[in-house]
Formats: C-alpha cells, structure tokens, sequence
C-alpha cells in the first residue's frame, strides 16, 4: 500500500481542486498543510480501523493512560516519519517548488501540557504504537493549551494560546461514542432490594463528553492507537435548564483551559470538575467497550489496564467502583477487587506542595457520589489494616484526613502498582515520601526510569546527526536505540568526530539565525552552547546558573584576559502565571543578559539568550545545538528529568548533580564523560535532620558569594529594585531552601573542568560521542516495553500476530 511520488502528487492536486477550487501552484501553506494532512490521515485511516478490528476481535488486553495533560507538539513529520513516507513526501513536495519545512511551520503546537508528565505521556503514546502494543491515551480537549509566554520590559507575559483557530486536521469527532457526566446536587442511597442498595439523584447537572480521536501512529508497522480527548457540551435534553448566558458559559468554560499545574485556588473548583469529567468519560467508554466482548465484569482485568498517570486521574479508582456497583450491580467485594487489579499509578514528583488534595467540602460539593464512594473506602481500609498494622500507621495512610481527600492515598490504595519515574525517585518513594504505604504494600512499589520518543528527538530533529549516525553504525538504531551503543567504536575514529562536530555546527548555526532572528541577539557558534531548558521553578534552580554567570561577568570585568571559553548561556522556561518568585528569577534573568550582552568590556564572550515560549517546536530547536546540559536541581527534587536525556541523544555534556535520572545517566556513560556536582541526595536529607544549613554563613565567609549577591542589590544589575531584593532575601534572609550556595562553589568547579574539556576538542568530540552512543537505554520504547511486561501484562500486537501466523 505504499504510494508512489506520483501518486501522492496526483492525490495532493486532486484534493486541493476539491477542497479550495485551486491548484498546487497558487496554494498558500495553511491550505497546503491541511491537505496534506487531511491526505494523510485518509491513508493512516486504514490502518488506525485494522488495528482497532484486531484488538476487539483478537479480545487483546489494552492499556489506557489516563492523564490530564499530553504535550504532542506538531505531529505532520513524526507522522511522515512513522508512515514511511518523510523522504518521498518531501520530494515530491520539492518538486512542486514547495518547501516541506515551511508546511511543518504551519501546523500549531499541540501544548495540552505544562512540561514534563505531559511530555512523557506523548513520549509514551508514540512509543506504544510503535512497539505494537495496544495502548490508548485518554484525556482533556482544551480549547486553550499552556498559554504562550512573551516578554516585556522582562517580564513575563502570558497570552492565550488559541491552537484550535484554524481547526485540528488530525482529530475526529466521534457523536456516537459521546457519553453523559453527572455532577452537583445531593445523593442518597435507597434500598431496591433486599440488601442493594442504589443511589438516588437529585438537582444534579449532567454534561455531555464528546471525544475527538487522534490516530496514534506507529513506526513503519502499521499499527495505530487512539489518544482520544474529551470536550464539553450541554446535552439537547437539558438546554432548558441553561437559558442563563452565564448558566452556559460555565459549563461550556469547563473544558476551556490547561490549568497550570500549581496554580493557586483560583480554578481550583473548575480542575476538579475537569479531572472528574475525563475520568468518567473514559471509564464509561472503556465498560462500553468491554461489553461488546461479552465477558462478565470481574473478569475485567483480563482484557483491561488503567494507567494513573500522577494523581489527577485519581478519580479512576471510585468512578469504577460507581460503574460496577451502580449500573453492573456488582456486590462492594467484586467490585473492590476488579477496580484494584485493574489500576496502576505512577508518582511523578516528592515535593510536597505538589502533592494533590482536596477538601472535603468541595468534593461533596461537586461529586457527591464519587465522595461517598471514597468514604466507604477509606472506612474498609481502615477497618481492615487495624488488624495487621499499629493505629498511627493507619490513621496516617488514610484517604480522608485533616479535612481533605489525599489524592495519592486513593491511587496507591486503590490499585495494584505505585511507580517511580527513575531508580533514585523510586528509592526516595519507598525510604521516605511514601515509606508508609511502603510498609503496608511492599509488593506494590517499583520503578520504572523515564524514557523518551528517541526518533523525534534525533532523526526528526537533527537530520545533522542522524545522517552521521547512519552512515557510521547503520539505520537500525532508529527502530532498535540499543543500537546507538555501535557508536562506542568509533570513539577513536577521527573521520566520525569530525564530522559530528560538524553536524554539531550545523545545528548552532542553525539556532545562532533563529536567536539573532527573534531576540536581534547575535551570538558566535565557536561558543560553548549553554542550555537550561524546563519549567522555571525554584528546585531546579535556574537561579545558580544565573549566580554562576554573575561570577563569569565579574571575572571578566576583573580581567578582560580572564582564561575561560566563550559562553552562549540560553534558557527556556515558563513560570506558573501564579508562581511569583519564578516570575522574579526570569525578570533577573533577562536584565543580566541585558547588562552582559551589551556590556562593551565583555566584548561577546558572554551571552545569555533567554528565548520566549518554550515548548516541544523551540525544544527541537535548541536541543541538537547545545553543546552542554544543565541539570542543576538539588538532590533528591527532580524525580527524573527528560530534557537531561534528549541532550544527552544529541550529543550535549550534562553538567549535573546527582538527582532523579542524571544518576542513571552517570552509570551510563561513566564519571569522566559528565560533570557532576554538589550534593547527594543523603546530605540534602541529613541538612534537614540537622538544621545546621546557614546560608548566611557561606555569604559571609564566601567573599564571591558575597560579591556575587550583592549585584541584585547594589544596582549592579540594573532595573531590578524589587525582584533583586526579594532574590537576595531567599537567599539569606530565608536561608536559601534550596541550597544554592551551598552547591555553588562545587558548580563553579565543574562548570571550570567543562571549560578545560571544551578547549581540547578531541577530548570534547569523544565525551559528546560516547553520550549519544550510551543514550539508547532512556528510548520510552524501552520504558513502554517494561511497563508492558512487568505492570499492564499487555502483548505486542506484532508478537501477536506473529503468533498468528
Ligand atoms: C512540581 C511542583 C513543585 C513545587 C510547587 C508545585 C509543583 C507542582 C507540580 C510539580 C510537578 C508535577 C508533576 C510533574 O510534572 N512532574 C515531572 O514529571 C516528569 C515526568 O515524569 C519528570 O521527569 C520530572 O522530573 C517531574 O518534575
């Protein structure tokens, strides 16, 4: 079924004629982008019903991940790519004197995420089609995704993020499959028979769930898999009751927009109902589903898997319960027991701010029956650990407590697998965070170390690299990322290093024209290219690559011949709109590089270029370009990390301390080809045992730390009045939580041993190479893969039909 050049030319023409009235020659891009994409999917089409067909008739077990956030970003090339059809598409395209970059630029950025748990969930929806298992994604359809950040006069602005105006080529509306959700209003239980008893509903408001499909497209297999994201309407039958315009909009706002993830309490009550509505949605498709293959409810778990991903989806859990008692009239044990073997939940962070809870008013407020369901948990889960486990165990593991509903409680209680998101992670789960469910569920706990989608973050990105790849160790990393390790041969090779030094230049020329093109920052490619590329939030601690640039500024200012290489700092990085002090660290940010960049005195061996709105497009931009990798939070905060691992693929040295998986990316590539500083994770811990951490005392005895600080209030930096006050008071005045400065002279040390690996290039070129060569573990096909085996008990459909035949 493969199509030929000429084919795909004839289809393209014909459907322009049909859909516009014109032909490929007056075609503008966006009409050029949706036909191709409409083109596309017709043809993926095929193969998205086949594999559907397959599943139901070969009753297959499947995995649904259910998750409020997916970060896809563009998906035209990756669908290319996936379809076989990227090189001939592009001809053929080329041909007809159009640019097949230029299209991609088209398509809007699907951002329905803040950063990494809804990176990963996209990393993951792409690896599971294309290792062939059967695994759906399931989710919100917001109308507005992360907003897009701008900067004025410093600061961050945010702006909606309209990716939904020019329609969505890749979805489908599905009516059929639209379900009903209820919520509000009172709920009591009455007896119908002898024993059963069935709840009773009154003023509640009932929501329509419509999905919209996205074929999930795997690598050169045929297989594709449904992310499938549901969006709100009012139902036909209760428009009378919403005559009010506001009535309306309320409802119709439910889906309307991504909340940041530590947002404050505004538009908390609307997440709430959010993460109901999905997973309810959800639920109720999956049972439907399941019906068609006649199997008796308790044997659910034979044909389905829940995926939990971090608590928002926690609802999963009472929601079952709901379906199978109230509408299968399954008893509370068979209902208990299905929804446990059903479900698995992954924990993605141990910062305590961030673990989700809920009040109990609110929740009885907005879902009634999902609180009562709750209830009755967390009261049978009480009454039967206080026959095994001391009473303060028990009180402190409960669902329900100080007035709240503990989210992560009900994931863990409520299902059969708690994972961490890389070994040290998973380590701290069980020691520390959740060392009392530890206690209770020892068999429950495992990990499972991060991953990413390798080819989208090699081949589709960097063609640089992937052409040097090719012709030195062969084509079959693409399929197979264990294979980057033949790479290791030619760690001597000095025709190979060359010429990934030279994709290496390639790709900082690259971004040097889109900074100079977007900021008028012009910056020189014999630079080291420095990247910070995350979320900005106080633990990942952007604001010591900022102390460490100040000292670098200093230096230079001390001693225009002060010995150290050019430096291109470039961050990338949102702040929460509600996160203040994120706010203040990017203000500061950007008034240093106003200072550094045109300062004369500097002379441009420093730059910091802080590029606006980060996301998956600019990521893909940054990453083949960066020569070292910052992955500075304090030990023991960042639960793995996945910007660490696409940098490390492409071939950047990571300057790291020994957190979430920069551990496990030392064990790869050994101690002499990463940077590693500060401190570990049990001397962060034993700094809390002791309280004798005192920033104070190291601004005191640590003259450039002094000096240093001093800059965001002695005018050094300038226009920072307020935000360089409040920095220097986190700092000392608060005693600086997450120890900066403790770290900061270790920083400096390893940042100094970069500078002396960079000026020998040899020794740089061979470091980069055995990065990329040692990054093939971190692929999410082998993430996927393991959670296939060791918690969804799922089949690779192409073992499958292997089988078959
Ligand atoms: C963190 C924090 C930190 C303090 C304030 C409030 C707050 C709110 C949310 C979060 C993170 C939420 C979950 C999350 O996105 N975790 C990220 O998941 C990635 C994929 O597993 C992982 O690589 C990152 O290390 C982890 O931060």
């Amino acid at each position: 079924m493969v199509m030929t050049k000429e084919e795909f030319k004839k289809e393209l023409r014909q459907r322009l004629r049909e859909n516009y009235a014109i032909e490929v020659e007056g075609a503008k891009p966006p009409e050029l982008f949706n036909t191709l994409g409409a083109l596309l999917k017709a043809k993926f089409s095929e193969d998205w019903r086949a594999t559907w067909k397959d599943y139901l008739v070969g009753k297959q077990k499947q995995v649904y991940y259910f998750s409020i956030e997916f970060l896809p970003g563009k998906m035209l090339k990756s669908n290319l790519l996936n379809m076989g059809m990227l090189e001939m598409v592009r001809e053929a395209l080329a041909e007809m004197d159009i640019d097949l970059e230029e299209l991609a630029e088209v398509e809007r950025d699907m951002a329905l995420g803040n950063g990494g748990l809804g990176r990963l969930a996209s990393c993951f929806m792409d690896s599971l089609a294309s290792c062939g298992l059967p695994g759906n994604g399931n989710g919100i359809r917001y109308d507005y995704g992360l907003f897009k950040q701008r900067f004025v006069d410093g600061y961050q602005v945010e702006l909606p993020d309209e990716w939904l105006r020019s329609g969505n080529i890749w979805e489908i509306r599905r009516d059929s499959k639209a379900v009903d959700v209820r919520i509000g209003g009172h709920v009591y239980l009455k007896e119908v028979r002898k024993g059963r008893l069935k709840p009773v509903y009154e003023n509640t408001r009932t929501l329509r769930a419509v999905p919209y499909d996205t074929g999930m497209v795997g690598y050169g297999n045929g297989v594709v898999n449904t992310l499938r994201l549901w969006s709100v309407e009012i139902p036909s039958s209760e428009e009378d009751r919403y005559q009010s315009i506001e009535g309306r909009r309320e409802l119709e706002d439910l889906t309307a927009v991504l909340y940041p993830d530590d947002s404050n309490e505004k538009g908390r009550l609307t997440r709430l109902i959010q993460e109901y509505f999905f997973v309810s949605a959800g639920i109720q498709s999956i049972i439907r589903y399941y019906k068609r293959l006649n199997q008796p409810m308790t044997r659910l778990s034979e044909y389905v898997a829940i995926h939990i991903n971090d608590t928002h989806p926690a609802l999963c859990v009472p929601e079952m319960m709901r379906i199978l008692m109230d509408e299968q009239n399954l008893s509370w044990k068979q209902a208990w027991d299905t929804t446990v073997k059903v479900m698995s939940y992954t924990n993605h962070t141990i910062m305590a701010e961030a673990l989700e809870k809920w009040p109990i008013d609110l929740m009885k407020r907005t879902i009634p029956r999902m609180y009562q369901i709750i209830e009755e948990i967390d009261a049978r889960y009480v009454a039967s650990m206080r026959e095994i486990h001391e009473h303060d165990l028990v009180e402190r593991t409960r669902i329900i407590k100080d007035g709240q509903v503990h989210m992560a409680h009900l994931a863990i209680i409520g299902s059969y697998s708690t994972n961490g998101v890389a070994k040290l992670h998973s380590d701290l789960l069980k020691s520390v965070v959740l060392h009392d469910f530890y206690v209770i569920f020892p068999d429950r706990f495992n990990n499972k170390t991060n991953g990413i989608a390798q080819r989208r973050w090699s081949q589709l990105s960097n063609e640089p690299l992937s052409n040097v790849l090719n012709e030195a160790i062969g084509t079959s990393w693409r399929k197979n990322a264990a294979d980057l390790k033949l790479l290791m041969n030619y760690q001597g090779d000095q025709q190979v290093l060359k010429k990934l030094a030279e994709a290496k230049k390639k790709n900082k020329q690259a971004l040097a024209a889109y900074i100079k093109e977007n900021t008028g920052i012009e910056v020189s490619t014999e630079a080291i290219f420095d990247v910070q590329i995350k979320r900005l939030h106080a633990y990942k601690r952007q604001l010591l690559n900022l102390l460490h640039i100040i000292k670098l500024y200093l230096d230079l200012k001390d001693n225009p011949e002060h010995p150290m290489q050019s430096r291109v700092f470039i961050f990338g990085a949102k702040a929460a709109p509600s996160y203040a002090y994120a706010k203040t660290i990017i203000k500061c940010i950007n008034e240093t590089a106003n200072l550094i960049n045109n300062d004369p005195d500097i002379n441009g061996r420093l730059k910091i270029v802080f590029l606006p709105n980060y996301n998956v497009t600019l990521a893909e931009k940054i990453i083949p370009a960066a020569d070292v990798s910052e992955q500075i939070s304090l030990a023991s905060k960042e639960a793995s990390g996945t910007s660490n691992m696409k940098l490390m693929l492409n071939g950047a040295i990571t300057i790291a301390t020994l957190d979430g998986a920069n551990v496990e990316i030392r064990n790869a590539v050994g101690d002499d080809n990463i940077f590693i500083f500060g401190l570990t994770e049990k001397e962060v811990y034993q700094y809390y045992e002791n309280r004798e951490y005192s920033s104070i005392r190291l601004y005191e005895e640590n003259s450039v730390i002094q000096r240093v600080l001093n800059t965001f209030i002695d005018g050094t930096i300038p226009n920072i009045l307020y935000e360089g006050r409040e920095i220097f008071d986190s700092l000392i005045k608060y005693n600086d939580e997450y120890f900066l400065l403790r770290d900061f002279d270790s920083y400096v040390q390893a940042q100094e041993k970069i500078n002396e690996a960079y000026a020998n290039p040899k020794i740089w070129q061979k470091i980069s190479l055995i990065n990329t060569a040692n990054a093939g573990r971190f692929s999410s096909d082998e993430t996927v893969r393991r959670y296939a085996e060791d918690i969804w008990n799922i089949e690779s459909k192409l073992s499958y039909s292997n089988k078959k035949g």
